[in-house]
Formats: C-alpha cells, structure tokens, sequence
C-alpha cells in the first residue's frame, strides 16, 4: 500500500506514522503531506527517510489512501480532490463526521456500514470513540435508553501547543497559550466553543456521533466535558440506563469478550483504568463497573482510552485494515 499522512507533522499524525509501523500495516511506500512551510522537511519511518510534501503534490503521486489529521478547513479543501483522483482518504478531523453521504467508522462497532464506494470516510471525535466501544456489547445485549457521561480529557487532545502551555506552566515559564485559563493544577470545564444550547461542541459531538456510529437515534447522549491538566488519555464517567436488566457478572463478561476492550476492574487489588497506563495503548480500558444504586436497569463505569491512539491514530489506521480485509483499496 502506499499511503499518505496528510498532516504528518502535527500530534497526531507522528502518532500515525508510529501506529502503522506498530501495526505492521502494509506500507509499501510513506508520503508524509503538510503544508507548503514544511515541505521539504524529513520524515523517519521504519529506518528510512521521506520528505515532506505538500498535498497537490501528494495527489500527483497517487497513493492508494490517504490518512488526514490536518484540521478541518484543509479536510474540506483537499479530502474531495483525493477522493476525485481515485485515492480513498480517512479522515480525523470533524469536517464529514455529520454528513449523511459520509460513514463515520469505529471499526469494533459499525464496520460493516463500509462499501466501496465510500471514498472519504469519517472518523470520529476521540472521546466518542472510546465511549461507544465500551457501549457496543452492552447495547446489543440490553438496549441502552440513556448516557449520562462526563469526560477528563487529555491537553494531548488539543495539540502540541497545549502540551507546551501545561509543561511551561508546570517550569514556571512564560509561553503561548492554547486554553483561555491557566491548565496546570485547573479544571477547564469547556472542550471548543459553545454552541446555542449551552453545550460546547465536543458535547454536541459526543451525542450526534454516538447516534450515527451506533445506527440509534432513540440513544439518548448527555454530556459534560472537562480538560484536565493530564496527558496520556481521556478518561469518562459514564451512567447507562438500559431498557433491560442485567447482571453485573454478564455486563463484565460481555465487556471483556468485545474486541478492543479491555476490562480493569478489580476494586479489592485497586486496580482500575488509569490515563498513564493506557498511554501508548490501542484498546479502551473499562473498570469501576457497579450498579448505579439511586435507579433500576442502570449501570456506572469508567472508561480509558489514549485519544491519540484509539481516538485517532489507531482507529483511522483500523479503518485503513479493514479496508484492505474488505478489499475495497
Ligand atoms: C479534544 N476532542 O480532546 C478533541 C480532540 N479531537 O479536544
């Protein structure tokens, strides 16, 4: 295969590049991409060296697919000339993710919706993705009616600038700054802008996703999140309420059988999902599994992803294995 990395330069495409070379996946020939102001710049891959260019350039060179984490603007600008020169492209930013004509894909949980046709695939937002994998088994097996979830997301979400101003914060020293509040030792409760209704837009994305991955609009989603002055992964609270009972023991046992999730979840040995252990992990990490006490058929627990792994770099990467299984590039 011959893939490009649209955006190779930013967090989460080195997170890419690290991802195929983990994953094996079978790259025959890397074409790193980023703006004109890299260009020419040299990018590592497996022992060898590949230069930066831009993505006009990129489309010339014709690769069979194309992983993009460059921001939305160029996503809107650039995924459609890919797709129209033949070259399918799987996208991380939030550019598609809501177009009816686009799928958005967690493999685990609505992989089979990909078909050939679809040449500009959505991936979705990163504190969506670990919560629908988590949710997947115990919706097939008892119906969820309600999510009431809050999230303690990673600076690594926001970029490079963020993991700079909570580390100058940290040395004491002046710089840039990615958040309108100082991160270190805070609380941010807002994740992107507000939106009419009060929420912010990483709210919104959490329950309009969730809809369209799980093919479930009764799904109701509300959301609270937060950033937290911590790298390594997004962490959330989650309440479900199902339309069926269940028994705690078949909720673990479902968890632990779905693919790509792994349950910690033994309170006796304190064990349970942390952001430092799941850094560098491709699988959600589940635990703090209990019945919610104050109301019937519900469920708490506690979910840990890396977001830049699951909630991005692995899952497009994912989508890009399934793809080639299908064999639809
Ligand atoms: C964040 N959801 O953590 C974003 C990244 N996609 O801010």
């Amino acid at each position: 295969m011959r893939v490009a990395v649209v955006g190779a330069t930013g967090l989460v495409g080195s997170e890419m590049l690290t991802v195929l070379a983990a994953r094996n996946f079978p790259v025959t020939e890397l074409i790193p991409v980023a703006s004109a102001r890299s260009k020419g710049k040299e990018i590592e891959f497996k022992g060898k060296k590949y230069q930066v260019v831009t993505p006009t350039e990129a489309i010339a060179l014709k690769p069979d697919v194309a992983l993009f984490s460059a921001g939305g603007s160029t996503s809107l600008e650039f995924a459609p000339l890919f797709a129209e020169a033949g070259i399918t492209v799987i996208d991380n930013s939030s550019a598609w993710r809501m177009d009816p004509t686009k799928k958005l894909v967690v493999p685990e949980v609505n992989g089979d919706v990909l078909t050939a046709a679809d040449k500009i695939i959505a991936n979705p937002n990163c504190s969506t993705i670990q919560m629908v994998v988590a949710l997947k088994p115990l919706h097939d097996k008892y119906k969820v009616k309600r999510v009431v979830v809050s999230t303690y997301q990673s600076v690594t979400g926001t970029g490079v600038k963020a993991v700079e101003q909570l580390m100058n914060e940290r040395a004491g020293v002046d710089g840039e700054k990615a958040y309108p509040y100082t991160i270190d030792l805070n609380v941010i409760p807002q994740i992107d802008v507000f939106q009419e209704n009060g929420y912010t837009k990483e709210e919104m994305k959490m329950i309009l996703e969730t809809n369209k991955i799980m093919q479930d609009d009764r799904i109701k989603v509300t959301a609270t999140t937060v950033r937290i002055p911590v790298m390594g992964g997004h962490s959330e609270s989650l309440n479900i309420e199902f339309e069926n009972d269940f028994d705690l023991a078949d909720v673990r046992a479902a968890l632990a059988a779905q693919e790509g999730v792994i349950v910690v979840d033994n309170p006796a040995n304190l064990e349970y999902p942390m952001p430092k252990d799941a850094h560098g992990k491709d699988e959600v990490f589940v635990g703090r599994i209990r019945r919610d006490e104050s109301q019937e058929k519900t469920l708490n627990m506690w979910v840990v992803a890396d977001n830049l792994r699951k909630g991005a770099a692995t899952n497009a990467i994912q989508v890009a294995e399934l793809l080639v299984k299908k064999g639809l590039i």
